[in-house]
């Protein structure tokens, strides 16, 4: 395909702030905006979106792309135009929704599906992680848990019937936690503490997981749960004993993004570095060789090179550490996540339950897996 006009504009996302949006004959991608950002995330835009999405109206080069490699080509001409050392400075989500919109086009000429253009043998469906009740700055319930995210990771095995779990579940889990209203990702608001949160789950029969967040609470050395300062060393000790107690599967940020060394002190199943990590190549090394982690978010957005996002597959692979493509807290109608997260073989994917930015990501992955079943 000869890439040579690019479309951008400005949309809303799910909480309400505008988003880039980038078509490339005819095929549109987006990108989502979080909430909870860690520090070391690529900005979202280079100087502001509406620089980006000028930018990219403007597009002059002809490049020749026909493969997934191939945005290379298009990252040197970002580098190139803005005088930049490295493409990512474009910012996290105009990189990534050109990126996407790129790879779609790619898709549509060659007649395959988005996935297919990272990795047509793909076969392994995610096992989704769905947010059932929020807390943290994603919730504005006046009193709620400190923690982000409660999450629940059915394990059966097809997509269409973990779906299905986790919607039944979700709709008592909100009489179960007395719901008031949902968070910007879908998920219950309470009033109920995290401890009360997690012993309803726990009894439900599947496998549950928490996002700490733990940066959203942490000032100057202590963690605040609600406003009793608590020690490092507490706190570790605290998240040990949740871990432990309620068998949890999943724990996300348990300690703040910088703490490296605190995070190897967690004793648990999958021990899941998000703010810590931001899907960046060189603090997942760090991480790694640290011990600190063995499960990662993959956020593409937080990066915005789609290339490097590959890379950091290919080393959580190669070192056996899991990952999760995850959705933003902001989020549009876009589905390709799906497609990522499917075709870069990913272990899990996070994506919410309830609203329909998070259920067209899990009807396009249902999707998907009817259309394998006859190949
Ligand atoms: C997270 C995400 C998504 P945000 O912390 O994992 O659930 O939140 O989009 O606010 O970064
Ligand atoms: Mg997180």
């Amino acid at each position: 395909m000869i890439l040579k006009e690019v479309k951008a504009r400005k949309i809303k996302n799910s909480n309400g702030e505008e988003a880039i949006e980038v078509e490339i004959d005819g095929c549109r991608a987006s990108a989502p905006s979080g909430k909870s950002r860690g520090k070391h995330e690529s900005k979202p835009y280079y100087r502001n979106i509406n620089f980006c999405v000028k930018f990219l109206n403007g597009w002059r080069d002809e490049l020749e792309i026909n493969e997934f490699n191939d945005l290379e080509k298009a990252e040197e001409v970002i580098r190139r135009n803005l005088g930049l050392k490295d493409a990512k400075k474009f910012g996290g989500n105009s990189l990534f929704a050109f990126e996407s919109a790129i790879l779609k086009a790619l898709a549509k000429e060659k007649g395959k599906e988005l996935w297919e253009i990272i990795n047509p043998k793909a076969r392994k469906i995610p096992f989704p992680v769905g947010n059932a009740v929020g807390g943290g700055k994603h919730s504005s319930n006046k009193n709620k848990p400190v923690f982000q995210e409660f999450l629940l990771i059915p394990q059966e095995n097809s997509i269409r019937k973990n779906i299905k779990v986790m919607k039944k579940l979700y709709k008592r889990i909100g009489k179960l936690v007395k719901g008031n209203g949902r968070d910007d990702e879908g998920a219950w608001q309470t009033s109920l503490n995290y401890q009360e949160i997690l012993g309803v789950l726990s009894k439900l029969g599947v496998e549950i997981g928490i996002d700490v967040a733990a940066s959203s609470f942490y000032r100057q050395g202590s963690y605040f749960y609600k406003n009793k300062p608590i020690e490092r060393r507490e706190h570790i000790r605290r998240m040990n004993e949740i871990a432990s107690k309620y068998d949890l599967l999943y724990l996300e940020d348990p300690l703040q993004e910088e703490d490296f060394r605190g995070f190897s002190e967690i004793k648990g199943r999958l021990i899941v570095g998000d703010d810590l990590t931001v899907t960046n190549l060189n603090r997942i090394k760090r991480a790694v060789l640290k011990k600190s982690i063995n499960a990662v978010v993959v956020k593409p957005n937080q990066n915005g090179s789609l290339l490097e996002v590959k890379d950091v597959v290919d080393f959580c692979k190669k070192k056996e550490i899991k990952t999760i493509f995850s959705h933003r807290a902001g989020e549009t109608m876009d589905s390709a996540l799906a497609d990522y997260a499917f075709g870069f073989q990913a272990d899990y994917i996070k994506t919410g339950i309830f609203g329909k930015e998070r259920k067209a990501k899990l009807k396009r992955l249902a999707r998907i897996e009817r259309r394998l079943k006859n190949l």
